[in-house]
């Protein structure tokens, strides 16, 4: 997909050097922004290997999110890849679907002057019992967004909003894709993601693919055409290594941004790739993985092949399971391992 190679060339070619919370220093750029046509095959990237675990994984991780539960104790059956942020009772102190169907409403005594809570909204809330026995008001966003694209398609106020900000606050992993807004023109179901935070390496090419299965789900479900999947990744950057491997760019960046202002073919991004193996300094030992520049030099080389299509069973989008999702005709170049920065 080239948007894709776009946004990685743009973050190498115009990014600044970032250090950050991690440790691993970054390459980052502001609001990288894309559309892709859902209509012309599903986006899972061929220029590098994405099926196996980590696809069976995200499938989990799209429906964990409609289940609107705000615990591990059933997606860690299926997958790890939140293992690490929740306590051992499965507890998470963020929760995407959590907030995607059950968004805390506030008590009436805590509203503030002049809101009230309109009677007609009460269809998408729920009374929920909490463990100490309070009872609690919580809305389902996605339940909205359903309702309103049967009964006023052209409503452009179907945002479902993953960002509470006193629980972003103190979390230990607040939401990256924070939120999304679904959009219909001309028959077709659009749906545009924010995310505030992108590993363009690692997190993007999922971020891309869940959201154009929720897109394609949600296209099915209400029987319009799927459309476009829109992005903007606010703070869209490359992780460039750990200790004196990650400061090499702080001084260096401009030659490498030299070096790929004349590649003038897909081969000449393997000349930059092999000058800065070259020229910078090796990463720490037992620390190595964490300069993705290389292997998205490599990915960048490469050509992106015919996409693969999602097949998704006819199931009401409460109702479906892992086996209801089908990637078909998937084919890839090899696979890059980048590590992850944490
Ligand atoms: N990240 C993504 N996509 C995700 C996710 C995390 O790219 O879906 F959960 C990356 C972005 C960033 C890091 O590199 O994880 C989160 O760090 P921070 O909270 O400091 O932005």
């Amino acid at each position: 997909m080239q948007q894709y190679l776009d946004l990685v060339d743009d973050a190498l070619s115009t990014g600044t050097y970032k250090p950050n919370r991690t440790g691993v220093d970054t390459i980052a750029t502001f609001s990288g922004q894309y559309t892709i046509d859902l209509a012309e095959g599903f986006p899972l990237l061929t220029t590098k290997k994405m099926d196996g675990y980590r696809w069976n994984s995200l499938i989990h991780e799209v429906l964990w999110y409609l289940s609107g539960e705000e615990h591990i104790r059933n997606l860690r059956e299926e997958t790890k890849i939140w293992d690490a942020w929740a306590d051992e009772e499965g507890k998470l102190d963020t929760a995407y679907g959590r907030f995607w169907r059950r968004y805390p409403v506030p008590d009436d005594d805590a509203a503030l002057p002049g809101e009230t809570w309109p009677d007609d909204a009460h269809r998408w809330v729920t009374v929920e019992e909490a463990d100490d026995g309070t009872e609690r008001r919580t809305f389902d966003q996605i339940g909205y967004v359903l309702d309103t694209l049967e009964e006023d398609p052209h409503s452009r106020r179907m945002v479902v909003n993953a960002w509470h900000p006193a629980n972003a606050a103190v979390s230990t992993l607040p939401p990256c894709h924070y939120t999304f807004v679904v959009n219909v023109q001309d028959g077709r179901l659009n749906l545009h993601l924010t995310q505030r935070s992108g590993d363009i390496a690692l997190g993007v090419p999922f971020n891309i693919a869940a959201y154009a299965l929720l897109a394609n789900a949600l296209a099915q479900q209400t029987g319009f055409e799927v459309g476009e999947f829109g992005h903007t990744v606010v703070d869209a950057h490359v992780y460039c290594g750990r200790g004196d491997r990650g400061k090499w760019y702080a001084n260096n960046l401009r030659y490498v941004q030299e070096r790929l202002a004349n590649v003038d073919s897909k081969e000449g991004y393997l000349d930059v790739k092999s000058w800065v193996e070259r020229t910078a300094p090796d990463e720490p030992n037992g620390q190595e993985g964490y300069d993705h520049v290389p292997g998205l030099l490599e990915q960048l080389s490469r050509t992106p092949r015919d996409r693969p299509r999602i097949e998704i069973a006819d199931e009401p989008l409460d109702e479906l399971t892992y086996d209801d999702v089908e990637l078909v005709d998937y084919d890839s170049a090899d696979g890059i391992s980048f590590a992850v920065a944490e």
